[in-house]
């Protein structure tokens, strides 16, 4: 009799990164009615707290979104070749696995655009679909309600930190304004369960957003992750119908680090496909991104040197995920010699002397 090896074949893992599951779910996530005229301290509150909030009431329609849902997994469900030709994601288009051209790596595919119009319809001329024009169209306009959301929401964190309605907003709303969208696809990972051994399979890997502020909606699937200020992790229920903002890098530079860039990660389900859409909100290229005036307290210095957005991508670009990206960027200060006499004095003091 000849017996066949039950043994699975090994896992190719040149793609698999796993982590250890989280059991921390987020509850109390800062909820932003967007009805309601009187968020602005709350907003604040959550951007210094978590850099991370879900937006309700937000005026986008449920039926949008499930129809660019719907066009997305149309894309992705196409064999690999068909969606190879709208690839490599240089910097936009699709991505299979590889994030980045630093050796990133996760279990997602992705189509990565330019949130403008005309790049838009340039880039829908390498995507296979039943429907191209459907999907580019649906796209367009929910790229538009973006657009609307991340300004509102601006403008409200604008006005709750006491500045002109208009002074975050801009930054994005301007013609030049850099911004991109992406559409993410988590396959499930059923077949490799038991390789796994209770760990989980990583989508994405953990990161902050360079830009000013991203807007995500995902299916009803888990897996976001959001890191807190002690350093946990953790689980982000999700809500098909709300939005989750991010505070992204450059936020956190104009506000001189008063707001909390949030980092956080994406792990696969075993068992449902995960399809995420996100609007990052960036400033236009020759933007210069520095700590505003009008935030910074009497005598409060600078954390950061001042960059463009384009010196910023540029060096984000040749970064890995994980790291910290505005590092280069930062201002180490040595205590003024005033404030380390008293601080000696207080020691020598405390120390009996
Ligand atoms: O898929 C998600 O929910 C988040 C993905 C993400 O963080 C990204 O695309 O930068």
């Amino acid at each position: 009799m000849v017996v066949l090896s039950q043994q699975q074949p090994p896992l190719d893992n040149t793609f698999i990164r796993t982590c250890k599951p989280v059991a921390n779910t987020l509850t109390g996530i800062p909820v932003i009615d967007m009805a309601s005229p009187s968020s602005h301290a709350r907003l604040v509150e959550a951007c210094e707290e978590l850099g991370f909030f879900k937006v309700v009431n937000h005026g986008v329609s449920i039926d949008l979104m499930a129809r660019l849902e719907a066009c997305a997994l149309q894309f992705f469900n196409m064999p690999q070749a068909d969606k190879n030709r709208a690839g490599p994601p240089s910097p936009f288009g699709y991505g299979s696995k590889r994030i980045g051209p630093n050796g990133d790596v996760g279990w997602v595919e992705y189509l990565l655009f330019a949130a403008k119009s005309a790049s838009i319809a340039h880039k829908f001329n390498s995507i296979a679909h039943e429907d191209p024009d459907t999907f580019r169209r649906v796209l367009e306009e929910y790229v538009g309600e973006m657009r609307r959301v991340s300004c509102e929401v601006l403008e409200r964190i604008a006005l709750g930190l006491g500045l002109a309605r208009d002074a975050l907003s801009k930054l994005v709303e301007s013609e030049e304004s850099d911004s991109c969208f992406r559409l993410n696809h988590y396959p499930p990972c059923q077949e490799m369960f038991q390789a796994l051994s209770g760990r989980n399979l990583v989508g994405f890997g953990e990161h902050t957003d360079p830009q000013i502020i991203s807007v995500l909606r995902s299916n009803n699937t888990s897996g976001l992750q959001i890191a807190l200020k002690d350093g946990t992790w953790a689980l982000v229920p999700p809500d098909q119908h709300s939005f989750f903002i991010n505070v992204g890098d450059s936020l956190q530079v104009l506000t001189n680090g008063r707001f909390r860039s949030v980092k956080h990660r994406v792990m696969t389900d075993s068992r449902r496909s995960r399809v995420s859409m996100i609007y990052f909100g960036g400033p236009a290229l020759t933007q210069k991104i520095s700590p505003m005036d009008s935030l910074m307290g009497e005598g409060e210095e600078s954390l950061y040197k001042e960059f463009t957005w384009c010196e910023y991508k540029n060096s984000v670009y040749k970064s890995r995920l994980a790291d910290n990206r505005l590092q280069p960027f930062e201002i180490a200060h040595t205590k003024s010699a005033a404030a380390s006499e008293t601080d000696q004095a207080v020691a020598r003091g405390a120390g009996g002397q």
